[in-house]
């Protein structure tokens, strides 16, 4: 599908703001895609597509949860803003035709991250969490970080919500700590590589 069809159909789901808001994940993430050496077609219909089922009722989500045989269960233990992540691929696997596994995975794991993170999924969460209207404290310095390491980025990011959610108390889910172990890990394997 095209961007204008796509842009259409999110905007039909969203609020005006958050429809501006995926705006500047889609051009945040073509350029992250363009400097990593991302598919940039690819990075744009994730990028499109990441919040397509934000505003959607708790209780909608929760049935697609539970009858989706592989999104995990122990999500619905954990705080309701991840689950329009792993909801929101299957919705537009199923309404919207999207069949390219890379781009489910990107959607799917905008809001937790996981393990072993693939490049495009790096590049739309991490497009999610600095595009231009993003004000939140620290933005800045992970805007800066992205300019030359998106995994030094993606490790601040993370660290940032998991200390955001620890201060007020909220469970943190697991794949964002292993996100960022993840990451940290990788980060060392390059050091090692280069000395
Ligand atoms: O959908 P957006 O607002 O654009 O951003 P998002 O999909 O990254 O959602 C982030 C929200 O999810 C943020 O307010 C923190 C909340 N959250 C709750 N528990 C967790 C979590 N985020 C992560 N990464 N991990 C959690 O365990
Ligand atoms: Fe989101
Ligand atoms: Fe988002």
């Amino acid at each position: 599908m095209d961007r204008e069809k796509l842009l259409a159909a999110v905007r039909e789901q969203v609020t005006e703001h958050r429809y501006q808001h995926t705006l500047g994940v889609m051009e945040t993430a073509i350029a992250l895609a363009r400097k990593y050496g991302v598919n940039e077609k690819k990075a744009e219909t994730a990028a499109i597509l990441h919040d397509y089922c934000k505003f959607w009722p708790e209780e909608k989500m929760r049935k697609i949860i539970k009858r989706t045989p592989h999104i995990e269960k122990d999500l619905l233990d954990y705080d309701k803003e991840l689950w329009h992540a792993p909801v929101g691929a299957e919705v537009v696997k199923q309404t919207l035709g999207i069949q390219d596994e890379k781009i489910l995975n990107a959607i799917r794991y905008h809001t937790s991250g996981r393990e072993k993170m693939k490049k495009l999924e790096k590049v739309v969460c991490l497009a999610d969490y600095i595009e231009p209207n993003r004000i939140f404290p620290g933005v800045e310095e992970i805007r800066q970080l992205a300019e030359n390491d998106i995994d030094a980025a993606l490790i601040k990011a993370f660290g940032n919500t998991i200390t955001f959610l620890v201060n007020r108390g909220k469970k943190v889910y697991p794949l964002t700590v292993m996100a960022r172990n993840s990451l940290l890990a990788e980060q060392k394997n390059v050091q090692e590589e280069l000395k």
